[in-house]
Order: structure tokens, then C-alpha cells, then sequence
């Protein structure tokens, strides 16, 4: 590897749009091998305890003003210090000075540049990085949509910043599936032929409208209650269905309750409603099944079935290695979603997949709802190990860029 071809000729952010119209950051880092670029996702559910994504003019400009005057010249192939630069630069804790899309964009181009310059795959230098061993992920394939991701115009409101409830009929705000099969190839057959199926037995049982697409490329039938979601699932999905909910609980926790199909339900309520769903339905997994702040929620659903299922925390963990550990000690739970953008760099991010995988937690990487067409997630996946990914419904190009991705190289390793 010739010296030269690592160094940072130059770094510009500019604005692009992501898939709900919204603006977000490309970053375009320069070196002699070429221009790298990659964009940033956003959230529509965000934890509270993200790092802070800034405006988007601000966030531009910390990148073109700050950033890269001190970036030009370093050498892409060392991340780590990369980023650690870039973590000083800011000296917040959550990345409010620069901003975490700032600091992510450059991050992530600097990790495509550092594998071009080693001239390995992305995947490939990612677990060069990290110290991992490469596996390609089973596919969390999205099949029904509901809280704020069902919402038609996907507008603003839907930042939850504690309290605000979803709007939609159906309270949980995702359901996902994953099939066992040999290859990931094979997986994401399967799951589209699910998807396939459902998708008939929706329009013919709920009439056209019901498959109208949410925001990640998932049905957002007008179905009201989590149970007939579940039977539907099973009836098309059949005895081989892993079924994993992400009930984003934050989204409809409000005054010390919980508001699900209309009704009001204490913590202890909840729970029982899970308990129900777990001993009746091939449910593997949840995610955010209580609130951000409900630390106590966790903990019982944990003790009571996390043996048999995953407790995931999302906006609980925000990929925030303090926040696991808090969580490990409380044993809270015993899944992480893994999402670099909550953390606002790649080594955060390794080092929070590492740290969960070590202690024997499942992880999954996970796409945003308001995504592009980059497909870093894809290579993060593989790279790490992490043996899951959810990114959408098998539809719609910025969802399909991911799984796409990893169809590819999985077609390469044979
Ligand atoms: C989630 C994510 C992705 P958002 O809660 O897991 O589906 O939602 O990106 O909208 O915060
Ligand atoms: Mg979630």
C-alpha cells in the first residue's frame, strides 16, 4: 500500500434527500484513489438519549468549516484515530457541538476510503478494524408497519421526545420475521414469498388500501389489534417463523401509562399483555417493549422470559456503551440494536457491538426511517458478525440497497 494513497485530500459535505423528503448529509472524502462518499440516515421514533443530530446547514458547515480543515492530510486507513480526533474536536458527550450527522458522514466515508486504500471490501476491512469474524446476517425482514411509522405523511411530529402518542390504530410500530434457510440468499427468498403472500391475503381480506406501504416498505394494514397482526403472520409465514416486534413503547407511554388499543395499561399490564403474545405466538424477539426511561419494565420482562426471548433495547441502548453497561448491571436486557447514527462513529459503534457480543447479547444491526441508498449497514453486518439485520420491507430502493449489498457478496464468497 503506497503511503500517498491513504492521506485526505479533501472533505465537502453537501444536503441530500432522504426517503421521507427530508434533508440529511453526504459527506465526499477525497484521497488519490478516488471520491468515497456516504450519507446519513435519521430517525422518525429517536431516543432522547441519541447523540444530537444537528440542522442541517449547521451540520454542513461544521463539516466544510471545522472538520475537514483538520482532517486534510490524516491517514484514512487509521479509524480509530480518526475518530477520536473528530470526538475531541467536538468534546461533548453527545456530539451537540458538531454534530453526530456531521461527525458520522466523515466517519463512515473515511472507513470506505481506508478499505479502498488496504483495496479489501468494505466488510472485510470493517472486521480488520474491529477484530471480528465476518458472517452474513439473517435478514429481519419487515412485514407489518404500525405506530408512527404508519402515519401517511411522516411529518415532524413523528421525533418522539418522550410521550408523544402514535397517531396510528395499530400501537406496535413494527413487526419483523426471519426464516431459517442455508444461505442469506435463501433467507430473503423465503421472507419474500411471505411477504408476497401477505400481501394477497391482506387485499383480498381488508380490501386494497390495506397494503398501502408505511415508511420503511412494510404493510400498514387497518388492523387494530396486535393479535390478528400475529395470526396473519403465522398463517403466512408458517411453522419456520421467527417473529420479532419492535413495539417502540416510548412512542405511546404517556403520563405513567402505556396506551395500547385504546386502553390504558400499567407496567405490570403491559407485561401480562407480552407474557400473553410470548406463550401463545413463535415471538423471538422485542424490542422496546417498555419506555426509554422504564428501566423496572426491562428488568421484569427480562427476568421473566429472557431465556427464551431476546429483550432488545433501541431507544433504551442507543448503540451508547455507558447506557449497555448500565443495562447489563441491571440486566435489563440481553439484545442490542446496533444503529451507527445513534453514536455518531464507526468505532463507537464496533466498540458497542464488541462489548454486547462479548457478554453474550444478540445484535442487530438496524437501518433508520428516514434512510438513502447508502448501504454501509450492510458491510457493518457482515463485518461484525453480528448474525442479524433489519432493514425494511423487501421493497422501496433505499431499503433494497442493503439487502441487495449483501446478496452480492454473498454471491462472491461462494
Ligand atoms: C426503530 C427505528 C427504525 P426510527 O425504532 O427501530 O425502524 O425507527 O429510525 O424511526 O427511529
Ligand atoms: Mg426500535
Amino acid at each position: 500500500m503506497k503511503r500517498n494513497n491513504s492521506k485526505i485530500r479533501n472533505i465537502k459535505a453537501r444536503k441530500i434527500l432522504e426517503s421521507r423528503g427530508k434533508p440529511t448529509v453526504e459527506v465526499e472524502l477525497t484521497t488519490n484513489l478516488g471520491k468515497f462518499l456516504a450519507s446519513v440516515p435519521s430517525g422518525a421514533s429517536k431516543g432522547k438519549y441519541e447523540a444530537v443530530a444537528l440542522p442541517l446547514k449547521q451540520a454542513i458547515n461544521n463539516v466544510n468549516k471545522i472538520i475537514a480543515p483538520k482532517l486534510k492530510g490524516k491517514d484514512v486507513t487509521q479509524q480509530i484515530k480518526i475518530d477520536e480526533l473528530m470526538r475531541k474536536l467536538d468534546g461533548t458527550k453527545n456530539k451537540s457541538k458538531l454534530g453526530a450527522n456531521a461527525i458520522l458522514g466523515v466517519s463512515l466515508a473515511a472507513c470506505r476510503a481506508g478499505a479502498r486504500a488496504n483495496n479489501l471490501p468494505l466488510w472485510k476491512w470493517i472486521s480488520k478494524i474491529a477484530g471480528t469474524k465476518p458472517l452474513l446476517p439473517a435478514p429481519c425482514i419487515l412485514f407489518i408497519e404500525g405506530g408512527l411509522h404508519s402515519k401517511g405523511d411522516f411529518d415532524t411530529r413523528a421525533t418522539v421526545k418522550g410521550g408523544e402518542e402514535a397517531s396510528a390504530s395499530l400501537t406496535f410500530q413494527e413487526f419483523m420475521a426471519y426464516f431459517p434457510a442455508r444461505s442469506f440468499k435463501e433467507k430473503f427468498k423465503t421472507a419474500g414469498n411471505v411477504y408476497k403472500k401477505l400481501g394477497q391475503v391482506l387485499k383480498k381480506r381488508y380490501g386494497k388500501g390495506a397494503t398501502k406501504l408505511g415508511m420503511e416498505g412494510a404493510f400498514t394494514p387497518p388492523i387494530k389489534k396486535t393479535k390478528e397482526v400475529l395470526d396473519l403472520l403465522v398463517e403466512t409465514g408458517g411453522n419456520k417463523i421467527n417473529i420479532i416486534i419492535d413495539a417502540a413503547a416510548s412512542t405511546f407511554f404517556k403520563k405513567g401509562k402505556y396506551s395500547l388499543e385504546k386502553k390504558r395499561l400499567s407496567e405490570g399490564e403491559l407485561l401480562n399483555f407480552y407474557l400473553e403474545l410470548c406463550k401463545n405466538y413463535p415471538i423471538v424477539a422485542l424490542e422496546d417493549p417498555f419506555s426509554q426511561e422504564d428501566w423496572q419494565g426491562f428488568q421484569e420482562i427480562t427476568k421473566k422470559i429472557g431465556k427464551k426471548v431476546t429483550i432488545i433495547g433501541d431507544d433504551l441502548l442507543v448503540t451508547n456503551l455507558q447506557r449497555i453497561k448500565e443495562a447489563m448491571k441491571k440486566k435489563a436486557c440481553n439484545g442490542l440494536i446496533l444503529k451507527p447514527n445513534q453514536v455518531g462513529t464507526v468505532t463507537e459503534t464496533i466498540t458497542a457491538a464488541k462489548y454486547a457480543t462479548k457478554k453474550k447479547w444478540k445484535v442487530f444491526v438496524k437501518h433508520r426511517g428516514g434512510e438513502t441508498k447508502d448501504d454501509f449497514i450492510a458491510d457493518l453486518a457482515i463485518g461484525l458478525g453480528t448474525g442479524f439485520i433489519m432493514a425494511g420491507g423487501p421493497t422501496k430502493p433505499e431499503r433494497m440497497a442493503k439487502y441487495n449489498r449483501l446478496l452480492k457478496v454473498e454471491e462472491k464468497l461462494r
